[in-house]
């Protein structure tokens, strides 16, 4: 399997490598924001659509689930979060000429950049059956589409309908009860592709799957680990929330394979210091450490925590907290006192002695947040991994006491939210009994399809139609030409999508566009102009509501086009759901989600309060671990580390500065040095040298998996890089073509997206 780079792809001719960045922010960041506005909105609705985020009365950012602070600036915004603003706030247009001009086969080449950079969806669209093209369909016929093919389905567990995170509550509720009341619990989420390895460990070990942290336990921290996580380019509010807990006297490990440039370094582009000074060192010492090292990195923490407290009895551990709040800490402390140095170091790749003295930062610490992202998510044993940092914490009571905690840093910017709406393709039985008594019908109890399980049965023919809400499905998922080929084995694929993407390209046999509102437009209703609501990543629930006229006439919000699809599919059968309320009014839907989830009593009124409320979080509030148990876990995990074979490299495929997931803003990646190219791969300059390679020299990637197939990514352009050896990287979407369908994370199934075991060749022709 070989993906050809894309027509545009500019490979040789304008890509540029400098040296790495060792700030983040700073003067570059607001003018490359600006520019970006600029360049798709005019600089007048530019600037003022950027004045409009996260503020109380404006609209969340689109761009990540990183909190606001109480006490906002004028511009609570980032780079990266202006970047998301303006593609979606964009004046380009993608109208019906547009596709009467280009058939599927004439779009399929271009990159992904090309496609988002031609603007947002105007018209939905319908591509029949045996179609060349799309073109244009009326609201009520695609809908009579939609429910002409559900309707034809033997089973409803026929059907799939994937979620990504950008979805509001009120949306993400509607959808989950409109395909529960069709009869299938096949909702994939983005989540199954992110942190369902952090959920899936918190969930087990604390009762929860979310992290126990606000933004005031940061700044009370003593010691904050930032592991697996590049929050300069990903997060960037979070850069002001350590600066600010530096200054509070709070420590920074960073711990990653490669030095993120806004790790180390933070230039606040909010304070005139910022902007012109040499900014804040974040980081006091950094870990670079090999891709899937992190659980060695922990267990050798925790042994040694236990060694401590042996040779000072009572002043290590936190023992009234272990005996009363915890369980299984006598198996755990056995099997972590031997947990094996040799292998802790050839894990990690880190000399004894910079553990060590990390462990003393460790120790010095009274109080310690862990935080933490795809870097430890997207590995086979990711699961592990995070069970053993709650073992960590859990040591010296570090959950559920302020200024300490975990604090997984969630991804899209309502992915949380989606997930506590019911987005799961494994809910739990009080959810489903919950929803079944409310709406008065049976939903379905046995579990659905997670997002590869989806693909494998879209290939096998047992999944037939695929519906989404957001996100770009055959972009983001893993073994591109597999999932290729599963898609265009539907009979049917519908997007519910703000701009064009690959979805749209690769399609079922008849595919659908339904063009929606994005966060930054006005909802207007006839009961008036319409609000929803969203949930950081740190369990707080507000309103954003859009202002900026909608990008057409046509559009419909998400919330109206799942109602109406409901309507049209339920008709008057099964579930007892007022559609036409909901449509109408979203406060209607919020009076529902009240009386179905907990922890959203009189929600309409306390989310108009400013800055919303805060969702429980029993072990953060009160110490109340909701396992079976009524403890927190403590487990003993094995050791796991990625074992490459003699001449291989181990391959993470990660973001760079100018995307956000699928979508290419730009071809730089300001911070790694790199211009006007995405086709590259990071590795260390002796790997290169043991290969006979050159820094420049171009290759192709190649993926070297159990099942034999040869997954290849050709001509990609090395660059010598700082990372450990034997590790390299490279972005995605470009290197989802090497990332194994079945090669995914025990217990959460997450594709391990930063560990592909590669080979790499001298690229054709070179
Ligand atoms: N601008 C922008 N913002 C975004 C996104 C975006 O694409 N663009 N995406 C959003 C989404 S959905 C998500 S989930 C988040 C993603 O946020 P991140 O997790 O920061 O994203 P990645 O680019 O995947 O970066 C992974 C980081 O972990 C490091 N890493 C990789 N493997 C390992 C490992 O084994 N151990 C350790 N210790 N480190 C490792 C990498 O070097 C890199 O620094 O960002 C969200 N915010
Ligand atoms: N190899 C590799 N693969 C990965 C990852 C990785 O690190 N490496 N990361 C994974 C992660 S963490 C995630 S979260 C997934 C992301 O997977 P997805 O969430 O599926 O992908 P996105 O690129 O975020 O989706 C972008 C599309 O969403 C649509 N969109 C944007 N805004 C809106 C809106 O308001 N409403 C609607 N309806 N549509 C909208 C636009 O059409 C846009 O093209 O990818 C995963 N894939
Ligand atoms: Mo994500």
């Amino acid at each position: 399997m070989t993906r050809k780079a894309p027509a545009e792809d500019p490979g040789d001719a304008r890509l540029r490598v400098g040296t790495p960045k060792e700030f983040a922010a700073g003067l570059p960041a607001v003018t490359s924001s600006l520019r970006h506005a600029g360049e798709q909105m005019g600089a007048r609705r530019g600037l003022l659509t950027l004045l409009q985020v996260n503020q109380k009365e404006g609209f969340d950012c689109p761009g990540c689930a990183w909190p606001e602070p109480e006490h906002r600036h004028r511009a609570e915004f980032c780079e990266n979060g202006a970047k998301a603003v303006a593609e979606e706030a964009t004046l380009r247009r993608v109208t019906p000429d547009f596709f009467a001009e280009h058939t599927l086969a004439d779009l399929l080449p271009h990159s992904d950049y090309w496609l988002g950079q031609q603007g947002r969806l105007t018209h939905p669209m319908y591509r029949p059956a045996g179609g060349d093209r799309y073109r244009p369909i009326s609201w009520d016929d695609a809908f009579a589409v939609i429910a002409r093919e559900l309707g034809a389905l033997d089973h409803p567990d026929q059907a799939a309908f994937y979620t990504s995170g950008r979805a509001s509550n009120e949306a993400a509720f509607a959808y989950q009860l409109f395909v529960r009341a069709f009869g299938t619990n096949n909702l994939p989420d983005c989540s199954n592709m992110c942190h369902e390895s952090s959920g899936s460990a918190l969930t087990e070990t604390i009762g929860i799957g979310k992290g126990s942290v606000r933004l005031d336990d940061l700044y009370e921290a003593d010691l904050i680990l930032v592991v697996g996580q590049n929050p300069g380019t990903n997060h960037p509010r979070m850069l002001s929330a350590l600066e600010k807990a530096k200054r509070r006297g709070a420590r920074i490990i960073a711990v990653n394979p490669l030095p993120e440039a806004g790790l180390l370094r933070f230039k606040n582009p909010q304070r005139p210091s910022g902007i012109a000074g040499g900014g804040t060192r974040l980081a006091d010492r950094f870990l670079q450490i090999r891709l899937g090292g992190d659980q060695a990195l922990f267990q050798a923490f925790s042994r040694m925590l236990l060694e401590a407290e042996d040779e000072a009895p009572g002043t290590c551990l936190d023992l009234s907290f272990i005996n009363r709040y915890t369980h299984g800490f006598q198996e755990f402390a056995e099997h972590a006192r031997k947990a094996p140095w040799d292998e802790i170091l050839t894990a990690t790749g880190l000399p004894e002695e910079e553990i060590r003295a990390a462990f003393g930062e460790v120790l010095a610490a009274e109080k310690t947040v862990v935080c933490w992202a795809m870097g430890l998510t997207q590995h086979q044993h990711s699961v592990p991994t995070i069970r053993d940092v709650v073992n960590f914490l859990l040591l010296r009571g570090n959950i559920g006491r302020p200024g300490a905690g975990l604090c997984p840093v969630r991804g899209h910017s309502n992915v949380q939210g989606d997930r506590t709406m019911g987005i799961h393709e494994k809910p739990s039985d009080a959810f489903l009994d919950a929803l079944g008594a409310e709406f008065g019908f049976t939903p379905p109890r046995h579990h659905g399809h997670d997002a590869v399980e989806t693909i494998r049965a879209m290939r096998d023919g047992e999944v037939r139609v695929f519906v989404a809400l957001g996100g770009n499905f055959v972009a983001a998922a893993p073994d591109t030409e597999l999932t290729e080929r599963a898609l265009r084995n539907c009979r049917l694929t519908v997007q519910i999508s703000t701009k064009l993407n690959r979805s749209h390209v690769v399609a079922g046999e008849q595919a659908l566009i339904l063009p929606c509102l994005g966060r930054t437009e006005a909802d207007l209703r006839p009961s008036g102009p319409q609000q929803v609501t969203v949930e950081d990543s740190m369990g707080m629930v507000h309103l954003s509501r859009g202002r900026l006229a909608p990008a057409s006439e046509h559009l419909l919000s998400e919330t109206a086009i799942i109602c109406r699809m409901a309507r049209a599919v339920l008709g008057d059968t099964g579930a007892q759901v007022p559609w036409e309320e909901f449509e109408a009014d979203y406060d209607r839907i919020r009076d529902r989600i009240e009386r179905v989830i907990s922890g959203f009593e009189d929600f309409n009124a306390r989310v108009r309060r400013p800055g919303g409320f805060a969702l429980p979080h029993p072990p953060r509030d009160e110490r109340r671990f909701t396992t079976a148990t009524g403890l927190a876990h403590f487990t003993a995990n094995p050791l796991e580390f990625p074992r490459v074979p003699d001449g291989r490299l181990l391959l993470q495929t990660l973001r760079s500065h100018d995307q956000y997931n699928t979508t290419v803003y730009g071809l730089d990646d300001r911070y790694r040095g790199i211009r006007q190219g995405r086709r590259v791969l990071f590795v260390h300059r002796d790997d290169l040298a043991a290969r006979g390679l050159a820094d420049g020299d171009l290759v192709d990637i190649v993926s070297e998996y159990a099942d034999g197939v040869e997954r290849r990514a050709p001509a990609f352009r090395t660059v010598a890089y700082p990372t450990p050896r034997g590790c390299c990287a490279a972005y995605f979407p470009e290197t989802n073509v090497l990332v194994p369908l079945d090669s995914t994370a025990a217990i959460s199934n997450t594709p391990t997206s930063k560990s592909v075991v590669v080979r790499l060749e001298p690229a054709a022709g070179a």
